[in-house]
C-alpha cells in the first residue's frame, strides 16, 4: 500500500503498472483508502456539460462524432447565442451542479468574434457563482490569459491516449500540441482538467503511460476525466468492443492513487453502466460526473439529472457544493 500522506510527482511506469494490475479487490480497497484520506467520500461533484458549437470540426480524432470528415448523424450547430447558454447554466445551477462546462468542436481558438462571445459567456456563468470550464481546442498563452481574466476556472484539454498511441488515433495534431496548450492554461493560472479515453484499441501499457504523463506533471491536473469510448456510428472506431467496466474501475483507481488530491471524473460511458458498476467507480475514487437536464454529453446520450440524483440518494452520496473563495485559499 502506498504511503498515503504525500503527493508524488516521480512515479515510475513499473510502480503504476503494479498498481493497475493488482488483484481487483485489493486495488479498490487501496484506492478507496487514499480517497478517504484526501476527500470527503460522501460528495460527488456534478458538472453540467453543454455543447456550445457542435460538429463540423476539421480534426480527425477517430473516436469523435463531431469530426467533419466522418459521416455521422451529428448536425452542425453554429455557436449558440449567449442568452441561451446563460439560461442553460442557470438551470444547471438550480439542479445542483457546481460546475458548468462549455464545449466547442474547434481545432483551436481563433481571435475572432466567436471568441469574444465565449468571453461574454464565461463572464456571465462566473457571475452566477458557478465554476466555469471550457473545452475549445488548442489555446495560445494570450488566449488563456484572456479566459482567465474573464473568470474561467478550469480548462479541459485531454491527452486522450498515450504518446506512442497518439498517431494511431489522431493525425491532425500531436501529443506535444496537447501538452503545449495544457502548459499555457497552467501559466495563465487556470486549473487544468485533463484525462483520456479507454476503448480506443490501446494496450494496458498505453493506459499506464497516459496516467504516468499526468501523474508526473509538476502540478497534477485538478481534474482528470476518464472516458470510456462512446461508439459513434460513422467514426472509424464505431465497431470497437464495449469497454468492460472493470477496466474503468482499474483506470479510476490508478489515477486516484497516483494523484490523490485530484478530482477524478467518471465521464463518458455511464449510460452503458449499471448502478452497481458506477458504484464501484465511486468506491475506486471517482468523485465527479457529467450530468444535466438534457440527458446528453456532447452528441451521445448520458443519464439525466433526475436519474443521477436518485442514484446518489441510493448510494448515500450528495452533490458537492461549490467551494467559497475562502475555502479555495486554504486548500
Ligand atoms: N475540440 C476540443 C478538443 O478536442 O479538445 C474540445 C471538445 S472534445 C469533444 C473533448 C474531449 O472529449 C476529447 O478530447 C475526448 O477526450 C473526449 N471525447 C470526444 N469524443 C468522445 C467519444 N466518442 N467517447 C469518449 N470520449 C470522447
Ligand atoms: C471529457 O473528458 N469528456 C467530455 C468532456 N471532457 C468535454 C466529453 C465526452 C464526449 C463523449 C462523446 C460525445 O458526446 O461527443
Ligand atoms: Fe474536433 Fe475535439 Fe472532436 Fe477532435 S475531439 S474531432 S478536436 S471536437
Amino acid at each position: 500500500m502506498q504511503n498515503q500522506n504525500i503527493v508524488r510527482h516521480d512515479w515510475t511506469k513499473e510502480e503504476l503498472s503494479a498498481i493497475y494490475n493488482k488483484p481487483l479487490m485489493a486495488l479498490i480497497y487501496e484506492a478507496a483508502t487514499v480517497h478517504r484520506q484526501w476527500h470527503n467520500a460522501d460528495e460527488i461533484q456534478l458538472s453540467t456539460l453543454l455543447s456550445v458549437k457542435t460538429g463540423g470540426c476539421p480534426e480527425d480524432c477517430s473516436y469523435c462524432g463531431q469530426a467533419a470528415r466522418y459521416h455521422t448523424d451529428v448536425k452542425v450547430q453554429a455557436l449558440l447565442p449567449t442568452e441561451k447558454v446563460l439560461a442553460e447554466a442557470q438551470k444547471a445551477k438550480d439542479r445542483g451542479s457546481s460546475r458548468f462546462c462549455m464545449a466547442a468542436a474547434w481545432r483551436e481558438v481563433r481571435d475572432n468574434r466567436d471568441f469574444d462571445r465565449i468571453i461574454d459567456m464565461v463572464k456571465g456563468v462566473n457571475e452566477m457563482g458557478l465554476e466555469v470550464c471550457c473545452t475549445l481546442g488548442m489555446l495560445t498563452e494570450s488566449q488563456a490569459q484572456r479566459l482567465q481574466e474573464a473568470g474561467l476556472y478550469a480548462y479541459n484539454h485531454n491527452l486522450d491516449t498515450s504518446e506512442s498511441n497518439y498517431d494511431n488515433i489522431i493525425s491532425t495534431r500531436t501529443f506535444d500540441n496537447r501538452l503545449d496548450t495544457i502548459n499555457n492554461v497552467r501559466k495563465a493560472g487556470i486549473t487544468v482538467c485533463s484525462g483520456g479515453i479507454i476503448g480506443l484499441g490501446e494496450t494496458i501499457n498505453d493506459r499506464i503511460s497516459m496516467i504516468l504523463t499526468l501523474a508526473n506533471m509538476e502540478v497534477h491536473p485538478e481534474s482528470v476525466p476518464i472516458n470510456a469510448l462512446a461508439r459513434v456510428k460513422g467514426t472509424p472506431l464505431e465497431n470497437n468492443p464495449k469497454v468492460d467496466s472493470w477496466e474503468m474501475v482499474r483506470m479510476i483507481a490508478t489515477a486516484r492513487i497516483a494523484m490523490p488530491t485530484t478530482m477524478v471524473r467518471l465521464s463518458a460511458g455511464r449510460l452503458e453502466m449499471s448502478e452497481q458498476e458506477q458504484a464501484f467507480c465511486f468506491m475506486a475514487g471517482a468523485n465527479s460526473i457529467f450530468t444535466g437536464e438534457r440527458e446528453t454529453l456532447l452528441v451521445t446520450p448520458n443519464p439525466g439529472i433526475d436519474e443521477d440524483l436518485a442514484l446518489l440518494q441510493t448510494l448515500g452520496l450528495k452533490p458537492l457544493a461549490k467551494k467559497t473563495k475562502e475555502q479555495e485559499l486554504v486548500s
